[in-house]
């Protein structure tokens, strides 16, 4: 291990696409330096269990046990409690695998035992082996709502059993006004060795600005001596996974890195976007962003870690080692 220099570095992730590049940091830098805080504005109350879709996405990445081609969940799952349910006429429009199912029972045991979010998700990670500090946006419940042409719809609703049809106009994240940001995550916001801030290759508008949202997170991102780095979501014209996109041109926007990068001007120092999408620097460099351009599209976990080590070389010089990566 060469150059630790005890910066810190910030996540702020969604679900899968985020996870990839969680994992990729992870790989690069010690667990005292990642503090990776996800999104819960997907989280929602199914079954009598508290299910948090962004947060289990990145647990199950970090611990290795994540389903790569269904994208969520867990590899090698099994369904049987889920058709169990149906023949007892319970919903099963969101699936729920059985080896899934006991992160939902152990974490809404511990919930209703009187831990926080955080010293759950803390309990889950640890006994999972772990080692970067993982966290919740907030403790208190936020919950995504999106406007469409069907109507108001819980998040789960739109994404999983709408598939994401409806067409969108605006969001809202329900009790985000009384949500403080995770005392983590506070901290972390406050932490002088903070030197970089990552958003993650996530949904601009239902998995960061939830993040973005709690009160004090923008202002104190704002006004950090750390460097905000976006990485686009969007390759190509097209959401690597999702309805970015889609809604991208509901909300009558292009889809494009370059509207990702407007939709962070003001914020984001610098913005990363793909190789394949050079033709947008200099459109991106008019908003007022350092651009890197770099290879987003994440595959392989050399993948991840490449686009880990390659934003921190060039964002935070001499902070980084590859003697890390496993
Ligand atoms: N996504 C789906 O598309 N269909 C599902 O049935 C589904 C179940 C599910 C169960 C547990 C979990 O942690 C995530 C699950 N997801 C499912 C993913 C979830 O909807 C996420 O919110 C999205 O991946 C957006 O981040």
């Amino acid at each position: 291990m060469t150059g630790t220099t005890g910066k810190k570095v910030l996540a702020l992730s969604g679900g899968v696409g985020g996870a990839k590049l969680a994992l990729g940091l992870s790989k690069v830098l010690a667990p005292e330096q990642l503090t990776i805080v996800a999104n819960t504005g997907d989280d929602f109350e199914h079954l009598g269990l508290s299910i948090c879709p962004d947060l289990d996405s990145v647990m199950y990445a970090l611990s290795g046990v994540n389903d790569t081609v269904r994208g969520w969940g867990v590899s090698g799952e099994s369904w049987q409690c889920l058709e169990s349910l149906g023949r007892l006429g319970a919903e099963t429009w969101f699936q729920l695998g059985d080896r899934d199912l006991a992160t939902h029972l152990q974490r809404s045991f511990l919930l209703g035992q009187g831990l926080t979010l955080s010293e759950v998700t803390t309990a889950l990670c640890s006994a999972l082996g772990i080692a970067a500090n993982l966290l919740p946006m907030s403790d208190q419940p936020v919950r995504t709502e999106v406007i469409t042409d069907a109507g108001t719809l819980p998040f789960q609703t739109y994404f999983v059993r709408e598939q994401c049809q409806p067409r969108v106009s605006s969001f809202h994240f329900s009790g985000v006004e009384s949500a403080p940001p995770s005392p983590g995550f506070l901290a972390m916001l406050q932490d002088p060795a903070l030197a970089l801030v990552v958003i993650c290759p996530s949904n601009p508008f239902v998995s960061v600005d939830p993040i973005l949202s709690l009160p004090g997170v923008r202002a104190a991102l704002e006004q950090s001596a750390a460097a905000v780095v976006a990485v686009s979501p969007i390759v190509g014209g097209r959401a690597l996974k999702g309805p970015a996109a889609k809604m991208l041109q509901e909300l009558g926007k292009d889809s494009s890195a370059t509207a990702v990068a407007a939709h962070y001007a003001g914020l984001a120092d610098a913005f990363v976007l793909d190789q394949s999408d050079a033709t947008l620097i200099p459109g991106i460099r008019a908003l007022g962003m350092d651009v890197l351009c770099l290879q987003t599209v994440m595959h392989s976990l050399e993948d991840k870690v490449g686009l880990a080590q390659a934003l921190l070389d060039a964002l935070l010089p001499n902070t980084v080692n590859a003697g890390l990566v496993v």
